[in-house]
């Protein structure tokens, strides 16, 4: 089966459909859909009323969207659902300034993906990987917060583990995969 995955980014593309295709799914990047992204501090929100701009009523084929954020703890949260904005704006180095004399440098991504198409109405599925934050940016693979997020159980950043093993232990990837078991089992 084919999936349409709307984003205007590559990198999340990359590694989800690397995912799907373990489940035998082809995703396809849509970029004539818009993903309307509403202003809200809950990350499955945002998804569910992106979809509903994507999907009407007489739908043929199948639509993701996907909506990620980076929480730090000692931050209560922040970034969050502002991650986009946040990494475009004052980016790497304005967090790690932020976690300047700060010890617990505990945080998490969290990823929703949520899938409209014929008969589905709109089911989400998250993935969250926990880990922390790094003391300076290392590593060049990857995208966004990735040099500076440490997984737990590791002492590299996922821009220096790779996408072999990010795929593995990533928020997208979780999230990724409990749709791969859904599809498989209800579609
Ligand atoms: P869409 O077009 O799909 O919305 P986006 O880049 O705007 O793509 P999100 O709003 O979902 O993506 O993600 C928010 C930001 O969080 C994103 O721009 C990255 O900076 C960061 N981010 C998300 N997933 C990440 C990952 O796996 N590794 C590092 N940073 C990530």
């Amino acid at each position: 089966m084919r999936i349409f995955f709307v984003t205007g980014n590559e990198a999340k593309f990359r590694e989800a459909s690397s995912v799907l295709k373990e489940f035998g799914i082809d995703l396809l990047i849509d970029k004539s859909h818009k993903k309307v992204e509403i202003q809200s501090d809950n990350l499955e929100d945002i998804v569910s009323n992106a979809l509903q701009g994507i999907c009407s009523d007489n739908v043929s084929d199948y639509y993701v969207v996907e909506d990620d954020g980076l929480f730090i703890n000692r931050l209560n949260g922040f970034p969050g659902p502002y991650s986009s904005y946040v990494y475009k704006t004052i980016g790497l180095t304005g967090i790690l300034k932020l976690m300047n004399d700060i010890d617990d440098r505990t945080a998490y991504f969290k990823s929703v993906v949520g899938l409209c198409g014929p008969k589905v109405g709109i089911k989400l599925f998250t993935g969250v990987v926990s880990g922390r934050i790094a003391m300076e940016p290392r590593g060049t693979e990857g995208f966004g917060f990735d040099p500076i997020f440490i997984p737990e159980g590791y002492d590299k950043t996922f821009a220096e583990l790779g996408i072999g093993i990010k795929n593995r232990l990533s928020h997208r990837a979780r999230a990724f995969k409990s749709l791969g078991n859904w599809l498989l089992n209800n579609l």
